[in-house]
């Protein structure tokens, strides 16, 4: 894979059969905790990619990209996985190793596994071949950024058994599963979901995956998040230990955990104690951070804002996954770019945030500690009822859970669910005594000893399970001759080739755009403005995706969102040539070696200084802060002036501002100044450089200057041109 070119999707597709995944199970970040990097000394940092994108800020740092400890998940799932793919190698760069794949909706409501890659209504469903291409690709794009990516979906439903099994055979590398989250949120029978969480979670244990649990879902569902803090906690106890009981590592069971509140809340005081109790009682235990879906409104500032006050909670208590659940949760735009958004939210958040917890230290008493004891005293509470109605199952068909009181406080309004009742009630059917299961990984007896076997390795007696060997699963491609990826790129071919471009945000070539409005009116008003504004603009499926009110009457912003349906031909494109600048680096060591001096000013009847200045003052980065000595004649200096000035200070360089233009009057001044310096014998040792709205570079060349600067100049593109022209001259 080379970094400049697409990924080959049809390449990745090829072949599929054959593909088996490098590992197994779940990886963690490499630590570094003593790294060095751009003169900076790191705390809490992992080993650093070989390929990334770093920060935006980094151009400041020499471009350096640490890494965060905690591993960092971005979601993907836009229906296409062959979409998907190429946003996953984006993430990859900026940050991400562990990548979910979550469906638009409900894979719980598939009662088995199914083939092909559907695009399915109401919900993708999780499949072998979308599995194995996307493993496939992660494998190419962990290889380009040097670190290994986590592959992450879901097994629940009444296919959790099958589905977990798929993704042993597969190498996916993390899973959420919680049979607590098929009960309430899905209605899957209570007693089928946790017999099936045995045999998937017996899976889990055996592939090394990591384990995420629902209690989060709570909090997203509850009408007051922050009143469900005990029942989080029983939740969270209750998959932990049944995990770990069937033999998952603590050490891979993750606690999902999100800050219960948001402002306009006092958030930090009610979720910091929050996240402490948590951490406290599952400290052999792993948290995985995740923000709120449900406060995630529409505006990406706002929720970047919680995000980061989330991360700073999860600073303060060690989260070790941190979800960069995206901004596009409540917009519903699942849109490359918040993708990278939120992975970058994060890097910069912790990065920042980088060796906090060696200056500052959580208080031993107080109201931190007294409100985390609180929420724990309260879960205990909720843990001896359910015992004393009679267990779990009694406490679900009572309605414990869900419930918007702050336990012990009822509000009876939790979600109760009846044991017989559901999806697949009354499915499960106790095993015979002589019950054989010659199969890896399988959850309580088997009796393989008592047909011969080897307890240690049940499934030599059917010579080996697709498990153990791969070359026994059946791999079936695509079905439906109409829902399948060859169908789906056809239609977008000579997009996927490069030749020919359209916007997208989410699908190749899908043609969306993002505008950005501010109209001076109210909201109505604005909202239809802001409809016959995208009509004008030949924007097809306009549709309004944020609004804000910036005053009743003055403003209000409009965020909209449509189909540009063009086609950029990129054979057509004029592409501008990179601007050929020293890095600053190379200036300040050119300067710093032999000193440079120039003189400069506007000259003729131009009092427009303004340009100038910021070309050479400090401030902005002009040519000052390479350590050039800039001699300012002022404005409307004649042209003699500045040349005499230049010979009289020796200088190297003549640099003129000219903006006024009528009859080419800028042009012909830097004609004057190149003829004067050459009647006086100076040209030769001169650079002589010509600026300002009206240049075009080659227009000032022909008129005699060494180079022209129009718009957008900095001063490093002229501090840039003066040393490589100096050294060209050969007195440099
Ligand atoms: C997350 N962004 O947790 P369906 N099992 C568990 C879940 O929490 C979820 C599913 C299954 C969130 C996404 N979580 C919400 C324990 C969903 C998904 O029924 O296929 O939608 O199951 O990362």
């Amino acid at each position: 894979m080379k970094l400049d070119e697409r990924m080959d999707i049809e390449g990745i597709l090829g072949d599929l059969e054959n593909y088996r995944p490098r590992r197994k199970g779940w990886v963690w970040r490499e630590e570094m905790p003593d790294l060095e990097m751009g003169g900076f000394s790191y705390k809490d940092m992992s080993k650093p990619l070989k390929e990334g994108v770093a920060l935006v800020t980094a151009h400041h740092f020499g471009g350096i990209d640490p890494q965060p400890a905690p591993v960092i998940t971005t979601e993907i799932a836009s229906g296409r996985f062959e979409d998907d793919i190429r946003r996953m190698r984006m993430a990859a760069h900026h940050g991400a190793d562990h990548i979910m794949v979550i469906r638009t909706a409900g894979q719980s409501h598939f009662e088995g596994l199914i083939e092909g890659t559907p695009q399915g209504v109401g919900g993708v469903p999780i499949t072998r071949k979308q599995v194995r291409a996307q493993r496939k690709a992660l494998d190419m794009i962990e290889d380009e950024v040097g670190r290994p990516i986590n592959y992450h979906s879901y097994v629940s439903g009444v296919a959790g058994p099958d589905i977990a099994v798929m993704f042993a055979e597969e190498g996916v590398g993390g899973v959420h599963q919680d049979p607590q989250y098929n009960v309430i949120y899905r209605n899957i029978n209570m007693v089928r979901s946790f017999v099936d969480a045995c045999e998937a979670k017996k899976i889990i244990a055996w592939a090394g995956q990591a384990q995420i649990d629902g209690a989060h879902n709570a909090n997203a569902t509850a009408k007051d998040a922050w009143k469900v803090m005990p029942e989080l906690l029983v939740q969270h106890a209750i998959n932990s230990i049944f995990s770990a009981k069937v033999g998952v590592p603590k050490s891979n069971i993750c606690l999902s955990t999100v800050p219960p509140t948001a402002a306009p809340a006092p958030s930090l005081y009610m979720d910091l104690p929050y996240a402490v109790a948590l951490r406290e009682f599952f400290s052999e235990y792993r948290m995985r951070a995740q923000m709120h879906t449900k406060y995630i409104q529409s505006s990406t500032r706002d929720a970047t804002v919680t995000h980061v006050l989330n991360l700073l909670i999860s600073k303060l208590t060690s989260a070790d996954i941190q979800s960069t659940i995206t901004p596009d949760e409540g917009r519903n735009v699942p849109w490359h770019i918040y993708n990278i958004e939120a992975l970058n939210t994060t890097k910069q958040a912790l990065v920042a945030m980088d060796g906090l917890m060696d200056m500052l230290e959580l208080k031993h008493d107080g109201p931190l500690r007294e409100k985390a004891r609180e929420i724990q005293e309260r879960a205990v509470l909720f843990l001896e009822e359910i015992l004393e109605v009679g267990g779990y199952f009694a406490a679900v068909e009572a309605g414990f859970f869900v419930d918007s009181g702050n336990y012990p406080e009822r509000g009876g309004d939790g979600i109760a669910r009846d044991i017989n009742g559901g999806v697949s009630a009354n499915t499960v059917i106790k095993r015979e005594k002589d019950y054989f299961a010659p199969v890896t990984a399988h959850y309580g007896y088997n009796n393989v000893a008592q047909y011969g076997g080897d307890p240690a390795d049940p499934a030599a007696l059917i010579g080996g399970c697709t498990l153990t060997k791969p070359e026994k699963i059946v791999y079936i491609d695509e079905l439906d001759p109409e829902d399948n990826v060859y169908e789906r790129m056809k239609p977008v071919k000579k997009y996927h080739d490069g030749g020919v471009l359209r916007p997208e945000m989410e699908w190749m070539a899908d043609g969306t755009v993002l505008v950005n409005f501010m109209f001076p009116a109210g909201l109505k008003v604005a909202e239809a403005a802001a409809l016959e504004a995208a009509r004008q603009m030949n924007l097809a499926d306009a549709e309004i995706i944020h609004r804000e009110v910036l005053h009743a009457a003055e403003g209000t912003r409009i965020e909209l969102k449509g189909r540009l349906n063009i086609d950029i031909d990129v054979a057509s494109l004029t592409i501008a040539p990179e601007p050929d600048t020293l890095s600053d680096d190379e200036i300040f060591a050119a300067i710093a070696n032999r000193p440079m001096t120039v003189v400069c000013g506007t000259i003729g009847q131009d009092e427009h200084s303004v340009g100038l200045r910021e070309i050479i003052d400090i401030k902005h980065g002009g040519i000052e802060k390479y350590g050039i000595k800039v001699h300012y004649l002022g404005t409307s200096v004649p042209a003699d002036k500045l040349v005499n000035a230049a010979i009289e200070l020796n200088a190297d360089a003549i640099l003129a501002s000219v903006i006024i233009s009528h009859d080419d009057i800028h042009y012909k001044n830097i004609a004057t100044i190149d003829r004067l310096a050459r009647e006086m014998g100076a040209r030769d040792r001169l650079t002589f450089v010509a600026g300002g709205t009206q240049i075009t570079p080659k227009i000032a060349v022909n008129n005699g200057a060494d180079a022209g600067f129009g718009r957008g100049t900095k001063g490093a593109h002229v501090a840039s041109f003066l040393v490589k022209k100096r050294e060209e001259r050969g007195n440099g």
